[in-house]
């Protein structure tokens, strides 16, 4: 039975209502002053590039070409975008299983992640990792994890060597709703507090792990208040379809972490528009819940910002749709004509050659 005072998108039945919310207006101004037209034009380019790409791995893989699990992020794309663009160079991401957009966010090309969904040798992770195991050590980009929960030990981890080794560098790890109530996630938060890592954690809630709902499996809708137990401060966005929100909160997290050496907790609510992964028709909600949430569409409502503030004009971001499509569809060909690993590079990259000795 749903708990009392349970959020709206663990609920069915609702229809679509009302006018598509708008981003926030005094962020947005901020915002605007402090990075300049033409950055927030290259975030709204990446969050229609992250769309078009999920959409062409979607069709991809209907038409087999990418095997085994493939977890699509549409919908989610305000968090992505709005939270690593919150980053240095310098800095760290860790990652789960849904995570090709962070990896965009990131830098990494679509021709080399599309690449790696098909399992070629050019692709990020040579072909041996696929959909779930993106990794760029020079974009400081660990993953891409298969296993629920395992990102969180290893970005606490790898905030601890960024602090000990004076880097200056902050890590931030995504997690889904349904990872936070697993052992890892607590002893994590609870060392990170107690060693001052540098390390800001995000709760991405999109309303379900797997097919179920979000309040029935954590006694608290909002997860940031966890935050409380480790000492640590707790922020929860309840609008973290718009990228604005996201930034600014993340940016505030990253910029504490990086003086004061602190972690945060962060719970962004959002909402992801297919199943939880290719193989999972999401017969657990209604398409009334579906439609009423794309009415709060992270990029729909980025589109309408920048045409009333005169940024862009509609036909200009059209054409940024039109060339998002193309490059989608050019990294599919791009992947197809690649070769897949050699036998041999079964047994290579199992063993680190360590570039330095132990004494
Ligand atoms: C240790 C472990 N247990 C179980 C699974 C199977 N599993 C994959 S995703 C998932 C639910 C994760 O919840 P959440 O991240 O909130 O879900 P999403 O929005 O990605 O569906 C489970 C139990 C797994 N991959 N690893």
């Amino acid at each position: 039975m749903a708990k009392k005072g349970s959020k709206k998108p663990t609920e069915s039945g609702e229809k679509k209502t009302g006018e598509m919310p708008k981003l926030d207006a005094k962020i947005g101004k901020r915002l605007r002053k402090e990075l300049g037209d033409d950055r927030l034009v290259e975030m709204y380019d990446l969050m229609v590039r992250m769309r078009r790409f999920e959409e062409q791995a979607g069709r991809s893989y209907q038409m087999g070409k990418i095997k085994g699990f493939c977890h699509l992020y549409i919908g989610q794309e305000a968090v992505a975008a709005g939270s690593i663009g919150a980053l240095k160079d310098r800095d760290y991401v860790v990652a789960g299983y849904r995570e090709h957009a962070q990896a965009m966010a990131r830098g990494m090309e679509e021709n080399d992640i599309m690449a790696e969904l098909y399992g070629k040798a050019s692709g990020v992770s040579k072909g041996k990792g696929g959909s779930m195991h993106l990794f760029d050590v020079d974009k400081k980009f660990y993953g891409g994890w298969g296993i629920v929960g395992g990102q969180i030990p290893t970005a606490t981890g790898v905030a601890f060597a960024a602090k000990y080794r004076e880097e200056d560098a902050v890590c931030i790890v995504y997690m889904g709703d349904g990872t936070v109530p697993q052992g890892a996630f607590h002893e994590s938060l609870n060392l990170a507090s107690i060693w001052d890592l540098p390390v800001v954690y995000i709760i991405e809630n999109n309303g379900y792990g797997m097919g179920t709902a979000v309040n029935r499996i954590s006694a608290v809708e909002d997860m940031s208040t966890k935050a409380a137990s480790f000492n640590m401060k707790g922020v929860r966005v309840e609008d973290a379809q718009d990228v604005f929100k996201v930034y600014e909160t993340i940016s505030e997290a990253v910029e504490y972490a990086r003086k004061e050496n602190r972690p945060t907790l962060v719970q962004l609510d959002t909402y992801r528009y297919r199943g939880h992964s290719m193989s999972d028709p999401a017969t657990y909600r209604t398409k009334d819940e579906v439609t009423r949430e794309q009415q709060r569409d992270p990029i729909q409502r980025f589109t309408q910002w920048l045409v009333e503030n005169k940024i862009r004009t509609e036909d200009e971001l059209k054409e940024i749709d039109a060339q998002a499509k193309a490059k989608a569809k050019a990294a599919a060909k791009h992947a197809d004509g690649e070769d897949f690993p050699s036998l041999d590079a079964l047994t290579e990259d199992v063993y680190v050659e360590w570039p330095w000795a132990f004494d």
